[in-house]
């Protein structure tokens, strides 16, 4: 019998993960649950960065380079926007546009966005369930030393995560709701993994949408988080320059004690010695992805160990 599994992911290393999941657990018992508090509005487009780089990948149209936007894609667009004189510091691959008008156009007619992302995902031949964390708008808003509050992408791209982060803020969190498909794909999970994403730009906003945390720590299942954090250094992005910033060792003991009762189970990188952590369950493996059979070794490493500590 398959096990039923949700992933909840950010951006490219999150990816990396559940397209491994993907090849390795049939696409009606495969869930990904992708943080939107990256979206944001650029010249009249909604962008959903992290549903988009999850789509790319599983898909298999992904720029395998940066990890996110459409693999070959040009910017004759954003050439032409420069020709006005525009600063267009986000780069949006032509096809990649494509994504935006659609998903702009739909959202403007009414449909929800988790209705939106299955009609794309299923026009890229993408089996799994792919699903927004909420059909609510929210915002991760980063609190810099240098610029004040500014939106996520803002210190992301534009600033390139060099920003000394004080604070973090979702707005919009208090009135999002939970849609009835990531309530029904929890409440009917035997695994919830935590891909290798940043904790506090990318995992915690899934957790904050009001309802989810409980409903996740209310499972009696396995729970168990991939560290995104190997040998005191984030795999991709700002996750360790954000962790020292707000106070914490750049280690995986921090992140375990991040997620707190999230969690029961935790993978770290073999290299690691990360000490003893207060779980019932931890496991070393390799958990840099470089090749598509990196992934696909990680998934079933992950799978197989908890399927050796519980009975399905
Ligand atoms: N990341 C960048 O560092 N620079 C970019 O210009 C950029 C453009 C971009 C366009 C579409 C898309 O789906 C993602 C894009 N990203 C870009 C990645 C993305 O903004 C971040 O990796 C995530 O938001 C963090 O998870």
């Amino acid at each position: 019998m398959a096990l039923n599994v949700v992933v909840l992911v950010g951006g490219v290393g999150g990816a990396k993960l559940a397209y491994g999941l993907a090849q390795i657990i049939p696409p009606e018992n495969l869930t990904v649950i992708v943080n939107t508090g990256d979206d944001f509005w650029y010249y009249g487009l909604r962008i959903c960065p992290d549903l988009d780089t999850i789509m790319y990948t599983l898909g298999g149209v992904v720029d395998t380079t940066n990890g996110w936007g459409v693999g070959g894609d040009t910017i004759n667009l954003l050439d032409a926007l420069r020709r006005y004189g525009e600063d267009v510091w986000f780069r949006l691959g032509d096809q990649d546009v494509a994504t935006h008008l659609l998903r702009t156009q739909a959202l403007r007619n009414g449909e929800p966005l988790t209705a939106i992302t299955a009609r794309l995902a299923q026009a890229l031949g993408i089996k799994p369930t792919l699903l927004p964390m909420t059909d609510d708008p929210v915002a991760t808003m980063v609190n810099t030393v240098e610029y004040g509050e500014i939106e996520f992408q803002t210190y992301f791209v534009r600033y390139r995560w060099q920003p000394t982060i004080q604070s973090l803020r979702l707005s919009g969190i208090e009135s999002a709701r939970m849609t009835p498909a990531v309530c029904h794909a929890l409440e009917q999970a035997d695994v919830i993994l935590i891909g290798p994403s940043n904790p506090w730009l990318s995992i915690d906003p899934i957790l904050a949408v009001p309802g989810l945390r409980d409903l996740i720590t209310s499972r009696s299942i396995p729970r168990v988080a991939v560290t995104p954090i190997v040998g005191g250094r984030a795999l991709k992005g700002p996750a360790a320059k954000l962790m020292v910033e707000l106070g914490y060792d750049p280690s995986p003991q921090a992140v375990v004690q991040h997620y707190g009762e999230v969690i029961n189970g935790f993978v770290y990188d073999k290299s690691d010695d990360p000490g003893p952590l207060s779980l019932p369950h931890v496991a070393g493996f390799e958990t840099i992805m470089k090749s598509d059979n990196d992934k696909i070794f990680l998934a079933q490493n992950v799978i197989e160990w908890i399927k050796s500590w519980v009975s399905f």
